[in-house]
């Protein structure tokens, strides 16, 4: 099988796009025509950004598991679908068919079933990286039930958080998690989050760890007693409207908690589909390896959805990069022979820290295509990849995309599209990018720099956010008339490629994961004797961005260490470890406008080192405390 929507060349795409453009409603049926639809749409797309409502593929029914596992049993029932690498390299690798994916997928459902899970329930799922995983997600969607993963780093107050706005009526989870040479308690954590949530009714625990846990009598089962409970595995699929939920996934905002992104079938599953086979140049038979965790948008898209309904084979790694030894990932490649590799600027940083003592000695022969995402690269980081992981034979391609988005926006086609080191460049087929100034007007041409914005729905746009449709329309739709605001701001270069240079509102990007400064500052807060706080980011050789907190603290500040090390631990228990903040500074007072509003521009310029040229400070209420907070800079 290759896939017919493949560009192969430069003029192919030049030709998508251009046909994209002119008639996306053709453009994007002639694709989804090589799905399995249990009834084709009736109308192709129907939109408006100002509610905003956008319906993709209306009228048409599908369950995404059948184009992901029914529809390959007749040609690849033997062909591994996920091949998972254990944490510990020692332990077994687990090799799941098409045929076994679509057994255990099928098995599971019925656990679902059995435990009252229905179609519309939302599920929430808070496991490690294990093929259980995999499969816990693909049943829901199975049985047309709502899943929302939740990282496993996340604090049981996010979970609780996530839960409730969902109103979940179901968790899975399991006993814990290995994490290099730790163990993640995730029972004991949900159990935390549960105290608080009262729309639970069932936990599904997975055995993975065998460390101890309280299992609640009525409410806790075993993954493993209940699937031996299921007597005839055959699970036929729940046919859902193209436009029903497929999943909700909660991100950060600028403002205020997490917001539930939603996601629906049809789109998402043409949309995902189609950028994993172009973006990566998937080819039947290739080993494809992407290292992100299934916590976040990049493992939803590229290793379950995208790649399963592509019949592709796809790589599930359990551990971390550095350990036993930062050449983890290279002796992955090695070992099962990766074609494409997808992974972080983040991760290739700090992989570039500890030398090329790790990658020699592995054979990396067999990568054709790397890829990155999350964050923006930087150059040096884009040639260490280039040079000592591609040997400077692999192109490179630099994803821009977001959970929003649910699928590649912006990126060079591996081969096809020219690459150019720390740009994103094009956009692919069906994308249609516009850069807008502060007043929200277009600016023109190529060499310029403005927000990033794009002015036509593609099919796995977000479509809502959970409980809160205003609250969509307020963040996405609401900043630039009929436009979809990105929160980004970007460069167009001469030759029209784009170079996304990050987020231009109150949102982070710490080692590629999202972190609103307000939340961070909420979390502050809440620590005892803690009376304000502000947030910014700074510049970080390895995070990209570090998490730099500006803290009024009334009470005893003897040991200020002693004191750090507690807001820093509040943080972890009110978020999650990846909120933590890099370096914490006790002010006597923030830089504050007369009408209040803390000024974020002048201490992010002291957080970034720039203590000379502040820029207009005549507005503030009290310009003395810039020059305390400058003196007392860490
Ligand atoms: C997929 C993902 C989204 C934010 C986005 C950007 C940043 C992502 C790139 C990038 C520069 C890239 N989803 N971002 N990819 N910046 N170049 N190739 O990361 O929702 O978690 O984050 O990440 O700021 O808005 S996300």
């Amino acid at each position: 099988m290759s896939y017919s929507y493949q560009v192969k060349s430069l003029e192919e795409y030049n030709a998508a796009y251009k046909k994209s453009v002119e008639d996306p409603e053709g453009f994007w049926s002639a694709i989804a025509e090589n799905f399995l639809w249990r009834k084709k749409w009736d109308k192709v797309l129907n939109w408006n950004f100002t509610e905003p409502s956008i319906k993709w593929f209306e009228g048409g029914k599908l369950n995404i598991t059948e184009n992901c596992l029914d529809r390959h049993l007749a040609t690849k029932a033997d062909q591994p679908a996920i091949v998972w690498e254990p944490n510990d390299p020692k332990d077994n690798k687990v090799v799941l068919t098409y045929k076994e994916l679509h057994f255990k997928v099928c098995q599971f459902a019925h656990v679902l079933k059995n435990n009252g899970v229905k179609k519309g329930d939302r599920v929430c799922i808070y496991m490690p990286m294990v093929p259980e995983l995999a499969i816990a997600v693909l049943a829901c969607a199975r049985i047309g039930a709502i899943h929302s993963v939740v990282f496993g780093g996340f604090s049981a107050q996010s979970i609780a958080d996530r839960i409730q706005d969902a109103q979940c009526s179901t968790v899975i989870t399991a006993d814990g998690g290995f994490r290099g040479s730790k163990v993640i308690p995730l029972k004991a954590v949900i159990d935390d989050a549960l105290i608080s949530s009262p729309s639970v009714k069932k936990v599904i625990v997975l055995s993975r760890t065998h460390i101890p846990v309280s299992m609640i009598n009525g409410r806790d089962v075993w993954w493993s007693e209940e699937i031996n409970k299921v007597q005839n595995a055959d699970c036929p699929a729940e046919i859902m409207d193209s436009e029903d939920m497929l999943f909700i996934l909660y991100t950060s905002g600028s403002t205020g908690k997490p917001k539930g992104v939603v996601h629906t079938c049809g789109g998402y599953m043409v949309y995902t589909n189609y950028t994993f086979v172009n973006v990566f140049q998937y080819q039947p038979g290739d080993i494809y390896f992407c290292t992100a965790d299934i916590g976040w948008i990049t493992g939803h898209s590229y290793i379950v959805y995208g790649p399963l309904s592509a019949g592709a084979t796809t790589l599930m790694f359990e551990g971390i990069p550095t350990w036993p030894d930062a050449g983890r990932f290279w002796e992955i490649v090695d070992k099962y022979k990766v074609n494409i590799l997808y992974t972080a600027p983040t991760a290739i940083r700090s992989l570039m820290g500890f030398g090329l003592d790790f990658v020699n000695g592995k054979n990396l022969s067999s990568l054709r295509v790397l890829g990155t995402v999350g964050e923006p690269i930087n150059e040096e980081a884009w040639h260490w990849y280039d040079d000592n992981i591609g040997k400077k034979k692999c192109p490179i391609v630099d994803t821009w995309w977001q959970t929003e988005t649910a699928g590649v926006l912006i990126s060079n086609i591996a081969g096809i599209t020219p690459q150019k080191p720390a740009h994103a460049t094009l956009p692919l087929p069906g994308i249609q990018p516009i850069l807008v100034d502060e007043k929200g007007d277009e600016v023109k041409g190529n060499g310029v720099s403005g927000n990033l914005c794009i002015k036509f729905p593609w099919p796995s746009i977000i479509r809502t956010t959970y409980g809160d449709h205003e609250r969509c329309r307020q963040n996405y739709f609401a900043t630039y008339k009929n436009l979809y605001f990105t929160g980004d701001g970007a460069l167009r270069d001469e030759q029209g490629n784009y170079r996304i240079t990050g987020r231009v509102d109150d949102v982070l990007n710490v080692s590629g994961h999202r972190i609103g400064t307000a939340e961070v500052e909420n979390a502050i807060n809440m620590h005892t004797g803690v009376v304000e706080s502000a947030v910014v980011g700074y510049p970080h050789d390895i995070k990209g961005q570090g998490i730099y907190a500006f803290v009024i603290f009334n009470g005893n500040m003897d040991d200020k260490e002693l004191l750090k090390h507690g807001i820093v631990q509040t943080v972890a228990k009110v978020i999650g470890a990846i909120a933590k903040p890099d370096k914490i500074q006790f002010v006597s007072g923030l830089p504050k406008t007369r009408s209040g509003k803390i000024m974020r521009r002048i201490l992010r310029k002291i957080a970034e080192g720039e203590t000379s040229n502040l820029g207009d400070t005549t507005t503030l209420l009290d310009p003395a405390v810039v020059e305390e907070i400058k003196n007392g800079r860490i």
